[in-house]
């Protein structure tokens, strides 16, 4: 199968932000494994031409987005240099229809690899975890995808942007925090920790394993964005988004 005429197709989708068809309405028959090799290969792309790999992002980690989008499993992505907001502010020159959605995000120091990884090694392995927000903006038409697309866009990333505040993995209950999402004063959506798979350890664990298929790893100084806490929703131009994680602060983006 052409996999990476597939991929040079969505790399060109998604760094001119013009939308797509759905690949698997042209493409018969591609699975779970073609959609990653077709994501790994948009990637590459991304490096021969400077970016960098800097983390992971784990995606549809909770019930009430897998529903909402119509996919039952999780999936991951790769996160790049480039994807990373340096100011909690969203330009959307470059995005096609994007949405935003709370997550939490470890920072590792050690190594995790493997398929028999408990919550002990992922605590070992954290240096500190930081509320966060994911920007994601899939490239088909009306964010319209099936779990072969999504995998293959990249898990619909776009950008993320993680608080300045760090705290120690131990200080908080993670599936106990609550979330909410604010679009110009006006509370969008609510949630907890325990949306993300129970815990968002469980997220981690997950990841590893997935990574695991092809030999890959979280390595120090990667950063996991954990999977939406609640529903994204739309961003437009002039938005005012604030998102309050219980004890641990606020974001405020703006987006223009
Ligand atoms: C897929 C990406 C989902 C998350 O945190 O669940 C994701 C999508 O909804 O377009 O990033
Ligand atoms: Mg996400």
């Amino acid at each position: 199968m052409a996999l990476q005429a597939i991929a040079d197709e969505i790399y060109r989708h998604q760094t001119t932000a013009e939308e797509l068809e759905k690949i698997t309405l042209r493409y018969d028959g591609l699975t779970v494994e073609d959609a990653y090799a077709i994501q790994q290969l948009t990637i590459q792309k991304y490096t021969t031409a400077g970016d960098k790999l800097i983390g992971w992002k784990m995606g549809l980690t909770s019930k009430a987005k897998q529903q909402s989008v119509g996919v039952d499993e999780a999936i991951y992505g790769h996160l790049l240099k480039s994807m990373e907001l340096r100011n909690p502010e969203v330009s959307l020159q470059g995005l096609i229809h994007p949405r935003v959605e709370p997550e939490i995000a470890f920072v590792f120091k050690h190594k995790l690899e493997g398929t028999d990884i408990t919550p002990r090694d992922v605590w070992l392995a954290t240096e500190c975890v930081m509320p966060a927000v994911e920007v994601i903006d899939s490239r088909y038409k009306n964010f319209s995808f099936t779990l072969v697309d999504v995998i293959a866009d990249n898990a619909s990333s776009a950008k993320f942007y993680v608080a300045d505040q760090a705290f120690s993995p131990y200080q908080f209950q993670l599936d106990q925090v609550g979330v909410v999402m604010k679009r110009n004063g006006e509370v969008s959506q609510t949630g907890a920790g325990a949306a993300v798979l129970g815990h968002p350890v469980r997220s981690i664990i997950e990841q590893v394993h997935m990574l695991s298929r092809t030999g890959k790893a979280i390595e120090p100084g990667m950063v996991v964005l954990t999977g939406g806490i609640t529903e994204a929703i739309y961003i437009y131009d002039g938005d005012r988004i604030s998102i309050e994680f219980e004890g641990m602060g606020e974001i405020n983006l703006s987006i223009h």
